[in-house]
Protein backbone atom coordinates (compact mmCIF):
# COMPACT_ATOMS: atom_id res chain seq x y z
CA UNK A 1 0.00 0.00 0.00
CA UNK A 2 1.12 3.62 -0.57
CA UNK A 3 1.03 6.44 1.24
CA UNK A 4 -0.27 8.76 -1.28
CA UNK A 5 -0.86 12.90 -0.82
CA UNK A 6 -3.92 14.17 -2.83
CA UNK A 7 -4.20 17.73 -2.93
CA UNK A 8 -7.37 19.46 -4.74
CA UNK A 9 -10.65 18.00 -3.85
CA UNK A 10 -12.78 19.78 -6.87
CA UNK A 11 -15.37 17.63 -8.69
CA UNK A 12 -12.48 15.49 -9.87
CA UNK A 13 -9.92 14.98 -7.08
CA UNK A 14 -12.53 14.41 -4.42
CA UNK A 15 -14.03 11.27 -6.48
CA UNK A 16 -9.84 10.12 -7.11
CA UNK A 17 -8.96 10.48 -3.38
CA UNK A 18 -12.05 8.45 -2.60
CA UNK A 19 -11.10 5.46 -4.74
CA UNK A 20 -7.33 5.60 -3.46
CA UNK A 21 -8.97 5.50 -0.27
CA UNK A 22 -11.02 2.60 -0.86
CA UNK A 23 -8.08 0.40 -2.89
CA UNK A 24 -6.80 0.51 0.44
CA UNK A 25 -4.00 3.35 -0.12
CA UNK A 26 -2.88 5.82 3.01
CA UNK A 27 -4.39 9.37 1.38
CA UNK A 28 -3.15 12.45 3.36
CA UNK A 29 -5.48 15.15 1.61
CA UNK A 30 -5.19 18.83 1.33
CA UNK A 31 -7.69 21.40 -0.41
CA UNK A 32 -7.62 25.31 -0.88
CA UNK A 33 -10.75 25.77 0.88
CA UNK A 34 -10.20 22.91 3.94
CA UNK A 35 -13.69 22.56 4.54
CA UNK A 36 -14.28 20.57 1.38
CA UNK A 37 -11.32 17.58 3.16
CA UNK A 38 -14.44 16.85 5.15
CA UNK A 39 -16.04 14.39 2.91
CA UNK A 40 -12.84 12.61 2.76
CA UNK A 41 -11.46 12.38 6.64
CA UNK A 42 -15.17 10.52 7.02
CA UNK A 43 -13.94 8.48 4.62
CA UNK A 44 -10.31 7.96 6.54
CA UNK A 45 -8.11 10.20 4.50
CA UNK A 46 -5.88 12.38 7.13
CA UNK A 47 -6.16 16.04 6.17
CA UNK A 48 -3.25 17.93 6.10
CA UNK A 49 -3.24 22.37 6.53
CA UNK A 50 -1.19 22.83 4.10
CA UNK A 51 0.37 21.13 1.02
CA UNK A 52 4.22 20.96 2.29
CA UNK A 53 2.37 19.26 5.33
CA UNK A 54 0.48 17.01 3.26
CA UNK A 55 3.36 15.65 0.62
CA UNK A 56 5.33 15.29 3.84
CA UNK A 57 5.27 11.67 4.93
CA UNK A 58 3.77 10.99 0.93
CA UNK A 59 5.77 8.50 -1.70
CA UNK A 60 3.10 9.88 -4.44
CA UNK A 61 1.86 13.37 -4.57
CA UNK A 62 -1.03 13.76 -7.01
CA UNK A 63 -3.10 17.10 -7.60
CA UNK A 64 -5.80 17.76 -10.10
CA UNK A 65 -6.79 21.54 -9.69
CA UNK A 66 -9.14 24.02 -11.93
CA UNK A 67 -6.61 25.31 -14.36
CA UNK A 68 -2.47 26.44 -15.27
CA UNK A 69 -2.80 29.18 -13.15
CA UNK A 70 -4.24 27.14 -10.23
CA UNK A 71 -0.86 24.90 -10.77
CA UNK A 72 1.26 27.54 -10.86
CA UNK A 73 -0.03 29.31 -7.16
CA UNK A 74 -0.05 25.62 -5.81
CA UNK A 75 3.58 25.02 -7.18
CA UNK A 76 5.29 28.30 -7.07
CA UNK A 77 3.34 30.64 -5.36
CA UNK A 78 1.21 30.65 -2.40
CA UNK A 79 1.14 26.56 -1.93
CA UNK A 80 5.25 26.44 -2.36
CA UNK A 81 4.96 22.51 -3.26
CA UNK A 82 8.49 22.63 -5.47
CA UNK A 83 9.95 23.93 -2.15
CA UNK A 84 8.86 20.76 -0.43
CA UNK A 85 9.32 17.67 -2.34
CA UNK A 86 12.37 15.58 -2.36
CA UNK A 87 14.23 13.25 -4.12
CA UNK A 88 12.30 10.00 -4.53
CA UNK A 89 9.00 11.19 -4.65
CA UNK A 90 6.73 10.85 -7.78
CA UNK A 91 4.08 13.91 -8.52
CA UNK A 92 1.47 13.53 -11.07
CA UNK A 93 -0.96 16.37 -12.03
CA UNK A 94 -4.00 15.86 -13.45
CA UNK A 95 -4.99 18.77 -14.23
CA UNK A 96 -5.88 19.80 -17.78
CA UNK A 97 -3.24 22.16 -18.63
CA UNK A 98 -0.96 23.85 -21.42
CA UNK A 99 1.44 21.44 -22.45
CA UNK A 100 3.80 24.26 -21.64
CA UNK A 101 2.81 24.09 -18.29
CA UNK A 102 3.55 20.46 -18.09
CA UNK A 103 7.02 20.86 -19.56
CA UNK A 104 7.63 23.50 -16.79
CA UNK A 105 6.37 21.32 -14.13
CA UNK A 106 9.08 18.27 -15.49
CA UNK A 107 11.58 20.68 -14.89
CA UNK A 108 11.25 21.73 -11.91
CA UNK A 109 10.47 18.30 -10.20
CA UNK A 110 13.43 17.15 -12.53
CA UNK A 111 15.78 19.96 -10.34
CA UNK A 112 15.08 18.49 -7.49
CA UNK A 113 15.29 15.12 -8.11
CA UNK A 114 11.45 14.45 -8.23
CA UNK A 115 9.69 12.26 -10.83
CA UNK A 116 7.03 13.81 -12.01
CA UNK A 117 4.39 12.64 -14.99
CA UNK A 118 1.42 15.20 -16.64
CA UNK A 119 -1.44 12.61 -16.09
CA UNK A 120 -4.68 14.53 -17.13
CA UNK A 121 -7.89 12.25 -17.43
CA UNK A 122 -11.18 12.25 -19.33
CA UNK A 123 -14.42 11.71 -17.79
CA UNK A 124 -16.04 13.85 -15.37
CA UNK A 125 -18.05 13.72 -11.62
CA UNK A 126 -19.47 10.11 -12.36
CA UNK A 127 -16.13 8.39 -13.95
CA UNK A 128 -14.12 10.22 -10.88
CA UNK A 129 -16.89 8.90 -8.09
CA UNK A 130 -16.85 5.60 -9.82
CA UNK A 131 -13.18 5.02 -10.74
CA UNK A 132 -13.96 4.73 -14.62
CA UNK A 133 -11.93 7.88 -15.86
CA UNK A 134 -9.33 7.38 -18.57
CA UNK A 135 -6.17 8.22 -18.55
CA UNK A 136 -3.63 9.77 -20.27
CA UNK A 137 0.10 10.27 -19.16
CA UNK A 138 3.58 11.82 -20.43
CA UNK A 139 6.75 11.65 -18.71
CA UNK A 140 9.42 8.70 -18.67
CA UNK A 141 7.61 5.36 -19.15
CA UNK A 142 9.50 3.45 -16.58
CA UNK A 143 7.76 5.78 -13.96
CA UNK A 144 4.59 5.37 -15.64
CA UNK A 145 4.68 1.52 -14.92
CA UNK A 146 5.67 2.73 -11.00
CA UNK A 147 2.74 4.01 -10.71
CA UNK A 148 0.10 2.21 -12.39
CA UNK A 149 -1.04 0.17 -9.50
CA UNK A 150 -2.14 4.15 -8.01
CA UNK A 151 -3.66 4.20 -11.24
CA UNK A 152 -5.96 1.36 -12.18
CA UNK A 153 -7.85 2.11 -8.72
CA UNK A 154 -9.16 5.19 -10.76
CA UNK A 155 -10.10 4.35 -14.13
CA UNK A 156 -10.88 1.94 -16.63
CA UNK A 157 -8.44 2.90 -19.16
CA UNK A 158 -4.73 4.38 -18.63
CA UNK A 159 -2.27 5.19 -21.94
CA UNK A 160 1.18 5.90 -22.11
CA UNK A 161 1.29 8.70 -24.88
CA UNK A 162 5.47 9.64 -24.31
CA UNK A 163 7.65 11.64 -23.64
CA UNK A 164 7.17 15.11 -21.23
CA UNK A 165 4.18 17.18 -21.55
CA UNK A 166 2.58 13.95 -23.92
CA UNK A 167 -0.32 13.57 -21.75
CA UNK A 168 -1.21 16.77 -21.76
CA UNK A 169 -1.34 17.16 -25.32
CA UNK A 170 -3.23 14.16 -25.69
CA UNK A 171 -6.32 15.53 -23.14
CA UNK A 172 -6.30 19.11 -25.50
CA UNK A 173 -6.62 16.38 -28.54
CA UNK A 174 -9.42 14.45 -26.99
CA UNK A 175 -11.23 18.04 -25.45
CA UNK A 176 -11.11 19.10 -29.22
CA UNK A 177 -13.59 16.21 -29.81
CA UNK A 178 -15.59 16.29 -26.99
CA UNK A 179 -16.40 19.89 -27.65
CA UNK A 180 -17.38 18.75 -30.99
CA UNK A 181 -19.83 16.12 -29.57
CA UNK A 182 -21.69 18.53 -27.96
CA UNK A 183 -21.81 21.44 -30.61
CA UNK A 184 -22.84 18.67 -32.79
CA UNK A 185 -25.77 16.95 -30.75
CA UNK A 186 -26.60 20.31 -29.45
CA UNK A 187 -26.99 21.56 -33.06
CA UNK A 188 -28.45 18.36 -34.02
CA UNK A 189 -31.30 18.64 -31.38
CA UNK A 190 -32.69 22.03 -32.14
CA UNK A 191 -32.98 21.49 -35.86
CA UNK A 192 -34.57 18.59 -34.93
CA UNK A 193 -37.19 20.19 -32.41
CA UNK A 194 -38.04 23.25 -34.48
CA UNK A 195 -38.34 20.89 -37.24
CA UNK A 196 -41.10 19.19 -35.06
CA UNK A 197 -39.43 16.36 -34.11
CA UNK A 198 -40.14 14.12 -30.98
CA UNK A 199 -36.38 14.80 -28.85
CA UNK A 200 -36.85 11.36 -27.30
CA UNK A 201 -37.24 9.54 -30.87
CA UNK A 202 -34.60 11.47 -32.21
CA UNK A 203 -32.13 10.41 -29.14
CA UNK A 204 -33.35 6.71 -30.12
CA UNK A 205 -31.89 6.86 -33.20
CA UNK A 206 -28.80 8.32 -32.34
CA UNK A 207 -28.21 6.02 -29.68
CA UNK A 208 -28.39 2.75 -32.08
CA UNK A 209 -26.02 4.55 -36.02
CA UNK A 210 -22.90 3.73 -36.50
CA UNK A 211 -22.26 7.53 -35.69
CA UNK A 212 -23.71 6.87 -32.35
CA UNK A 213 -21.54 8.15 -29.09
CA UNK A 214 -22.39 7.88 -25.81
CA UNK A 215 -22.01 11.63 -25.04
CA UNK A 216 -25.34 12.15 -27.22
CA UNK A 217 -26.89 9.40 -24.79
CA UNK A 218 -25.77 10.92 -21.23
CA UNK A 219 -26.09 14.95 -22.01
CA UNK A 220 -28.68 14.46 -24.80
CA UNK A 221 -30.65 12.64 -21.94
CA UNK A 222 -29.63 15.51 -19.82
CA UNK A 223 -30.68 18.11 -22.03
CA UNK A 224 -34.33 16.81 -22.40
CA UNK A 225 -34.83 16.73 -19.03
CA UNK A 226 -33.84 20.34 -18.78
CA UNK A 227 -30.50 19.19 -16.33
CA UNK A 228 -27.54 21.35 -16.42
CA UNK A 229 -26.25 19.91 -13.01
CA UNK A 230 -22.55 20.63 -13.27
CA UNK A 231 -20.62 17.54 -14.21
CA UNK A 232 -17.74 19.33 -16.05
CA UNK A 233 -18.34 23.22 -15.68
CA UNK A 234 -18.52 25.45 -18.54
CA UNK A 235 -16.49 27.85 -17.41
CA UNK A 236 -13.89 24.67 -17.56
CA UNK A 237 -14.82 24.37 -21.28
CA UNK A 238 -13.73 27.68 -21.92
CA UNK A 239 -10.63 27.46 -20.26
CA UNK A 240 -10.12 24.13 -22.18
CA UNK A 241 -11.31 25.63 -25.48
CA UNK A 242 -9.07 28.51 -24.54
CA UNK A 243 -5.81 25.95 -24.54
CA UNK A 244 -6.80 24.38 -27.55
CA UNK A 245 -6.63 27.64 -29.12
CA UNK A 246 -3.64 28.20 -27.99
CA UNK A 247 -1.96 24.97 -28.80
CA UNK A 248 -2.89 24.58 -32.27
CA UNK A 249 -1.59 28.69 -32.70
CA UNK A 250 1.54 27.28 -31.35
CA UNK A 251 1.59 24.63 -33.90
CA UNK A 252 0.01 26.84 -36.67
CA UNK A 253 -2.63 24.58 -37.22
CA UNK A 254 -5.88 25.67 -38.09
CA UNK A 255 -9.02 24.63 -36.44
CA UNK A 256 -12.16 26.61 -37.50
CA UNK A 257 -14.44 24.46 -36.31
CA UNK A 258 -13.48 24.87 -32.92
CA UNK A 259 -13.35 28.48 -33.12
CA UNK A 260 -16.59 28.82 -33.93
CA UNK A 261 -17.56 26.59 -30.83
CA UNK A 262 -15.65 28.62 -28.53
CA UNK A 263 -17.67 31.43 -29.50
CA UNK A 264 -20.59 29.93 -29.06
CA UNK A 265 -19.09 28.59 -25.03
CA UNK A 266 -17.68 32.34 -24.08
CA UNK A 267 -21.36 33.33 -25.34
CA UNK A 268 -22.49 30.94 -22.90
CA UNK A 269 -20.07 31.65 -19.99
CA UNK A 270 -21.17 35.37 -20.81
CA UNK A 271 -24.90 34.96 -20.12
CA UNK A 272 -24.01 33.75 -16.28
CA UNK A 273 -24.05 29.94 -17.44
CA UNK A 274 -20.40 29.01 -16.17
CA UNK A 275 -21.15 27.00 -13.32
CA UNK A 276 -23.76 25.24 -15.24
CA UNK A 277 -22.38 21.52 -16.53
CA UNK A 278 -20.86 22.02 -20.35
CA UNK A 279 -23.83 21.31 -22.30
CA UNK A 280 -25.41 24.70 -20.98
CA UNK A 281 -23.70 26.36 -23.90
CA UNK A 282 -26.25 24.44 -26.34
CA UNK A 283 -28.53 27.31 -25.00
CA UNK A 284 -27.03 29.60 -26.84
CA UNK A 285 -27.53 27.51 -29.83
CA UNK A 286 -31.69 27.42 -28.67
CA UNK A 287 -31.65 30.95 -28.13
CA UNK A 288 -30.37 31.57 -31.50
CA UNK A 289 -32.98 29.23 -33.23
CA UNK A 290 -35.92 30.51 -30.67
CA UNK A 291 -36.40 26.79 -29.42
CA UNK A 292 -35.80 24.92 -26.35
CA UNK A 293 -35.34 20.91 -26.42
CA UNK A 294 -37.28 19.66 -24.05
CA UNK A 295 -39.69 16.37 -23.73
P1 LIG B 1 -13.47 22.07 -9.64
O1 LIG B 1 -14.56 21.22 -9.09
O2 LIG B 1 -13.76 23.49 -9.98
O3 LIG B 1 -12.24 22.03 -8.58
C1 LIG B 1 -11.14 22.85 -8.74
C2 LIG B 1 -10.12 22.57 -7.64
O4 LIG B 1 -8.98 23.44 -7.84
C3 LIG B 1 -10.64 22.85 -6.22
O5 LIG B 1 -10.06 21.94 -5.33
C4 LIG B 1 -10.09 24.27 -5.97
O6 LIG B 1 -9.95 24.59 -4.62
C5 LIG B 1 -8.74 24.14 -6.62
N1 LIG B 1 -8.11 25.45 -6.90
C6 LIG B 1 -8.54 26.41 -7.76
N2 LIG B 1 -7.71 27.46 -7.75
C7 LIG B 1 -6.72 27.15 -6.87
C8 LIG B 1 -5.55 27.82 -6.45
N3 LIG B 1 -5.24 29.03 -6.93
N4 LIG B 1 -4.75 27.21 -5.54
C9 LIG B 1 -5.06 25.99 -5.06
N5 LIG B 1 -6.17 25.29 -5.42
C10 LIG B 1 -6.97 25.87 -6.32
O7 LIG B 1 -12.83 21.42 -10.95
P2 LIG B 1 -12.92 19.90 -11.44
O8 LIG B 1 -12.54 19.00 -10.32
O9 LIG B 1 -14.22 19.67 -12.16
O10 LIG B 1 -11.79 19.88 -12.57
C11 LIG B 1 -10.42 19.75 -12.24
C12 LIG B 1 -9.60 19.61 -13.51
O11 LIG B 1 -9.98 18.42 -14.24
C13 LIG B 1 -9.74 20.75 -14.50
O12 LIG B 1 -8.50 21.02 -15.10
C14 LIG B 1 -10.73 20.24 -15.51
O13 LIG B 1 -10.59 20.90 -16.75
C15 LIG B 1 -10.45 18.76 -15.56
P3 LIG B 1 -11.19 25.29 -3.80
O14 LIG B 1 -12.04 24.14 -3.34
O15 LIG B 1 -11.91 26.20 -4.76
O16 LIG B 1 -10.53 26.02 -2.69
Amino acid sequence: MTNVAYLGLGIMGRGMAANLLKAGHTVTVWNRTPERCQPLVAQGAKQASTPAEAVADAEVVMYCLSDDRAVEDLVWGAGRLIDAVRPGQVVLDMTTVHPDTSRKEHAAYAEKGVDFLDAPVFGSKNEAANGGLWIVVGGKREVYERVLPLLQPLSETTHYMGGAAMGASMKLVGNLVVAFQLEALGEAMVLATKAGLNPHDVLGVLHVTDFKSPIFDGVGAALVRRDFDVHFALKLMLKDANLIARFAQDLNVPIPGAAAIRENIKIGVNKGWGEENASAFIKVLEEGAGVEVKG
